[in-house]
């Protein structure tokens, strides 16, 4: 619990979010899963790229400083992969080549704080999930055109977010949009 006076902590983190076309496709292939798991709202789907935990007043503004310095251009996502982790027990969508561009904007945003070769670019569709083995699925393609700063548990509401900023992936470095 926060004492009286402390600064509250946000959970940050960077991710990109599907525009609600692409959102409505990766739900519907969630919906049609025979998996057991509790699914992911569809305007919570999203890549996370850093997550960086608790963070103070200061480390959110460090962390938007260092977003306005990447360097990224819009990135070719392919979809069709169906896999599921074990801890925690969750349902992902992913790719069976990632782009290097994915790596290389993650890395950034993960900065030095954060192991880069951790970075396992997916989309949690189910969670409390029975184990899967990996299998095939029918692509969905997604041109990322900006990446996002978001909070966790927004407002204390466990499971909610609530995307703070936006920065455009232009190939040029920019100034956030929210
Ligand atoms: P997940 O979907 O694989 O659970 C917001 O909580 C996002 O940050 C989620 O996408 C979640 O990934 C990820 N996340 C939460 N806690 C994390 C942690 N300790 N390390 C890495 N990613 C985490």
């Amino acid at each position: 619990m926060a004492c009286a006076g402390e600064p509250k902590r946000q959970r940050l983190f960077f991710a990109l979010w599907p525009p609600p076309d692409i959102a409505e496709r990766i739900a519907d292939t969630a919906r049609a899963l025979e998996t057991n798991g509790m699914p992911v709202a569809c305007d919570k789907l999203h890549v996370t790229l850093a997550f960086h935990g608790a963070c103070s007043v200061a480390d959110r503004d460090a962390l938007i400083a260092r977003a306005e310095r990447a360097v990224a251009p819009p990135i070719d996502l392919v979809f069709d992969r169906l896999g599921g982790f074990e801890k925690p027990r969750l349902i992902w969508l992913g790719m069976s080549d990632p782009p290097q561009a994915l790596y290389d904007l993650a890395a950034f945003l993960r900065g030095p704080a954060l192991d880069a070769r951790r970075f396992v670019p997916h989309i949690t569709l189910q969670r409390k999930a029975a184990p899967i083995s990996a299998c095939a699925l029918a692509p969905i393609g997604w041109r990322a055109r900006e990446f996002v700063l978001a909070e966790s548990g927004a407002n204390g509401a466990p499971g909610s977010y609530r995307i703070l900023a936006r920065w455009p992936l232009t190939g040029e470095a920019a100034p956030s949009q929210v």
